[in-house]
């Protein structure tokens, strides 16, 4: 009987009509008359949920029966986007749901429109988990995601009057999330929107978290230790399915959200003090509250360390509870399990596993440590000085009393192990140790990440061999460099060329002759659009998609900004995270002076000029006052150039305010050229560079990141670099420090434009001092010494955009050359590299 009625995937539109109007009918409780396109987007949502489901229950059957090996990504960070449309591609059921709710008198685009994105990160990190995720399903790879349940994902930002960004909560959850299956329905239910399904209790994916409290050695010489006391709060989780391409496996993401322990405290109820009573339940809730907004800065703040003990300690506990249930000896946990550690964030896992298995499993030490060192992965994802993670001790010894005996017993047994190795060399041990002397003291993480890890790696290979230069260098001397490797950073193809660019997907279909099911997971196969290149049909029908990008951005532009944006002209753009050393300033100075050169031709001269518009987006921190001053910068400059009668039929400038993975999606496919402009040495890679490349954009840039090795696929004579190189960079520091030339010596051009700024062309000059001066003083970034050779290499793409067939060819050139920079590549290199995991597929039928 249960086979019988056991239901399978909806794939053919009447069934798929069918199973929206039931959600329509029950889990909304709503009629067809007053149904709205949100209601429909709801209804479709949960009908495809239903298909993940299914699939999803395959495909965690098929590993507890079959008990590969897993590998688990931890990260504090997953950049999602929206879900629908991308669980549509991927389930190949894309037509199939847009006639259904077409037959439902919906449209299709504008279902897909209502979601709102999860943006539980902050940039490239969150979005690489993401990207991550989605290639290890559809590689048929056994990897789950842990991370947190941010009730409150990364800030909206809106744009004053003046050009000032202000942020506004994104409760994200507001409207409930029709992705993720709740493992706690009944605790949940005064939560749950009318039309989450009902789903059966699943009490036991529930743990305990310990915070505070005390750590008393045991007085025996087992090494253990009790940790009593403090704070208990319970991590619930949530899942979310995440779908392979073209395959039945689906991965599952699990999000843990902080609970109390006990609801409120009675006693404190009972004698009316009601603050008391609810205080408790409150600061459990409120670690998994807000996402911290800061990219590549730390601040020390317990509420942040707080968040980082309680998804490691959540995720080690329900990892080892699965490793229990095959029945293996513990010993065998690395056979089993690899833990990817996504940057520094989740390097407490490393103590935490061994007070485990120290305290709770009553392993020794040694093959406790054996354990752990055998289990771990850690990825650096930046060399800047600031991002380096430190934690102060007194914070890490009130907060978590037993891992601060861990570590300090760590640090004891490796610095004996380094002075063993270079006996009496003091300094060496200073700087290896994990404990950074100073008042207070602080936890070196990045130090802990590696030592307890089996590998370590950068994310280009200019970067990790800054990371073995670098930051690192003493580990590598000290552990041999075989443990120090390179995994390029990879994207999507599905999300970032097949979801943001239907028509350039179908073209390439139709041009190698392939289902994009095969090239969408070989991403190589692109080389065959090479030939291609060469038939002027084939490059009309790709300039005319370019063409369509760049008219559908302007729609974007028009419907949100109310600006009009000239379509002819060459699209520019710039979309990241604000940052001095990512160097929009860099680009705005170059506006400014391309806007004071056009004011100085005649208007013979000027009809000569190539039109260009300059696209930015991006947050800044919300305590990172240069970056929001380059934002109010960029949108003054905007203001004054848009409405300038002389110059804005050649040059124009926008910015999008809330940049978010849905925005990204609408400007990547419609660039002609695209910047990634870094001061060489300091991007460890970045992803939008590949995406906009995949898209046919050509990329503008420094000598930096991943910049070098797209240039090295599509050949150096496809994009524009420019700049010093990242060993000079010391150097002219050095040089900017201790013998400084004056700016307008140095670099005239760059001297001007600050001026113009000073001298008020884009409103009161005085608001930029700050932001000039760290030009005109020290100029970190090195933005006089590269300004001259961005010119000139934006002159060059002036030249290049001059000769139609040539660009289009270049662009063709690019897009066919990306296979190499698909997440696919990359994961499948931390498979067989790192965590030594194979592909299983689940059964293609239920
Ligand atoms: O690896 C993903 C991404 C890189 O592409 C960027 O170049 C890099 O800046 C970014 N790093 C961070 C550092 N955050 N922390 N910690 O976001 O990682």
């Amino acid at each position: 009987a249960w086979k019988e009625a056991m239901r399978d995937v909806d794939t053919d539109t009447p069934s798929i009509t069918r199973s929206i109007v039931s959600h329509v009918q029950t889990s909304l409780a709503r009629q067809a008359y007053n149904l709205d396109d949100f209601g429909a987007y709801q209804a479709a949502a949960l009908s495809v949920r239903d298909n993940l489901i299914l699939n999803w229950n395959e495909t965690q059957l098929g590993y507890t029966k079959r008990e590969p090996k897993r590998a688990y990504y931890l990260s504090l960070e997953f950049l999602m986007g929206r879900t629908l449309d991308n669980a549509l591609l991927n389930l190949g059921l894309k037509d199939q749901y847009k006639d259904g709710v077409k037959q439902l008198g919906f449209n299709m685009e504008d279902v897909l429109e209502q979601e709102r994105d999860a943006a539980l990160g902050n940039g490239g990190l969150g979005r690489l988990a993401a990207c991550y995720l989605d290639s290890s399903a559809s590689q048929e790879l056994p990897v789950w995601g842990y991370g947190l349940r941010y009730r409150y994902g990364i800030f909206q930002q809106l744009i004053s009057p003046e050009g000032n960004q202000l942020e506004a909560p994104d409760p994200w959850l507001e409207m409930q999330n029709p992705w993720e299956a709740s493992h706690l329905p009944v605790l949940q239910h005064a939560r749950l929107d009318i039309f989450l399904p009902p789903q059966l209790p699943r009490l036991d994916v529930t743990y305990e978290v310990r915070f505070y409290g005390n750590a008393d050695r045991l007085p025996d010489d087992s090494g253990r230790a009790l940790w009593h006391g403090g704070q208990e709060v319970l991590a619930v989780a949530y899942d979310v399915m995440i779908p392979g391409c073209y395959t039945r496996n689906t991965n599952n993401l699990r999000l843990w959200e902080s609970k109390p322990k006990r609801g409120f405290d009675l006693n404190s109820f009972n004698a009316g003090d009601y603050e008391r009573a609810v205080e408790s339940s409150n600061s459990a809730a409120a670690i998994t509250s807000v996402l911290y907004p800061n990219d590549h800065t730390t601040f020390g703040k317990e509420l942040r360390l707080k968040q980082q003990y309680f998804w490691t300690a959540a995720s080690l506990q329900d990892i080892l509870r699965r490793f229990k249930n095959m029945d293996k000896p513990i010993t065998d946990f690395p056979e089993y399990v690899s833990i990817q550690l996504n940057d520094t964030h989740p390097t407490l896992a490393i103590p935490e596993l061994m007070r485990i298995l120290i305290d709770e499993e009553e392993l020794s030490w040694n093959t406790a440590w054996h354990i752990v060192t055998n289990t771990f992965f850690y990825t650096n994802h930046t060399v800047l000085p600031e991002a380096l993670e430190k934690w102060p001790v007194p914070l890490m010894e009130h907060l978590l009393p037993r891992h601060m005996q861990i570590i300090y017993d760590i640090n004891l047994f490796f610095l004996q192990a380094v002075e063993r190795k270079y006996p009496g060399d003091r300094d060496r041990l200073g700087r290896m140790s994990l404990i950074e002397e100073g008042f207070p003291k602080h936890v070196r993480m990045a130090y802990l990440a590696c030592i307890g890890s089996r590998k370590v790696n950068g994310v280009a290979e200019l970067h990790s061999e800054l990371v073995r230069t670098t930051i690192l260098k003493d580990f590598v001397e000290f552990e041999g460099i075989s443990k120090f490797g390179n995994v390029t950073n990879g994207i999507t193809p599905r999300r970032w060329l097949d979801q943001c660019n239907p028509e350039l997907s179908a073209l390439i279909s139709k041009t190698l002759k392939l289902e994009k099911s095969v090239w969408l997971k070989d991403l190589y196969k692109l080389k065959d659009l090479l030939p291609f290149a060469e038939d002027p049909h084939f490059r009309k029908e790709w300039a005319a998609i370019k063409q369509r990008n760049k008219e559908r951005l302007a729609q974007h532009v028009k419907t949100f900004l109310g600006l009009e944006v000239n379509t002819k002209a060459m699209f520019d753009v710039q979309i990241k995270r604000l940052h001095e050393y990512k160097r929009q300033n860099l680009n705005i100075f170059g506006v400014i002076h391309r806007y004071l050169a056009i004011k100085k031709m005649t208007p013979e001269e000027r009809k000569k000029l190539n039109p260009r518009v300059v696209f930015f987006a991006g947050k800044a921190a919300p305590a990172y006052y240069i970056a929001k001053l380059t934002i109010r910068l960029i949108v003054n400059v905007a203001r004054v150039i848009n409405a300038d009668p002389d110059t804005k039929d050649y040059l124009s400038l926008y910015f999008l305010p809330d940049y978010s993975v849905s925005v990204a999606e609408i400007l990547i496919p419609a660039s002609d050229i695209s910047q990634h402009i870094s001061t060489a040495g300091t991007e460890a890679s970045g992803t939008s560079n590949m995406k906009f490349c995949l898209n046919g954009g050509l990329l503008v840039g420094t000598v930096d990141g991943a910049n070098i090795e797209i240039a090295e696929e599509v050949g150096e004579n496809n994009v524009f670099f420019f700049g010093h190189l990242a060993p000079a960079v010391e150097e002219l520091r050095y040089q900017h420090l201790y013998h400084p030339v004056p700016i307008e010596e140095k670099c005239p051009a760059l001297a001007n434009v600050l001026n113009q700024v000073s001298g008020g062309l884009f409103g009161d000059g005085s608001v930029y001092e700050p932001l000039l001066s760290t030009i005109r003083q020290g100029d970190y970034y090195l933005l006089s010494d590269d300004f001259d050779s961005y010119i000139a290499a934006l002159a060059m793409v002036d030249e290049a955009y001059l000769d139609n067939t040539e660009w289009v060819k270049k662009s063709i050139r690019t897009t066919a050359n990306m296979g190499k920079f698909s997440s696919d590549r990359a994961i499948n290199e931390y498979a067989e590299s790192y965590w030594n995991l194979e592909a299983i597929k689940v059964p293609t039928t239920s």
